[in-house]
């Protein structure tokens, strides 16, 4: 016999699942940020910039547009910066702006 009644264990563990997941996402945040990167200008520039900011600790996704001169970053706000973004591209020879 199947009961929808719940136990206090049961309940208990809920209420800690839930704290959890709420908890989580406040202590990270992940951002995206929209760089603009004007001096890439061949199809092979946007590889590099990918790599370069791929390799920053705490970003989680890059896409690159050549056409559009801009880089798509989705990072961890508690691993690095826009700073450290910034630097990433900046170093591999492409100085980049935040887009607004
Ligand atoms: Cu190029």
């Amino acid at each position: 016999m199947k009961s929808k009644a719940w136990t206090q264990a049961q309940k208990l563990a809920a209420l800690i699942g839930l704290a959890a997941a709420f908890s989580a996402p406040a202590l990270a945040a992940t951002q995206t940020v929209t760089l603009s990167v004007s001096g890439m200008t061949c199809a092979a520039c946007p590889l590099t910039v990918k790599k370069a900011l791929s390799k920053v600790v705490g970003v989680e996704k890059v896409e690159v547009s050549f056409e559009k001169r801009e880089a798509v970053v989705t990072f961890d706000d508690s691993k690095t910066t826009l700073e450290k973004l910034i630097r990433a591209t900046e170093n591999a020879g492409y100085p980049s702006t935040v887009k607004p």
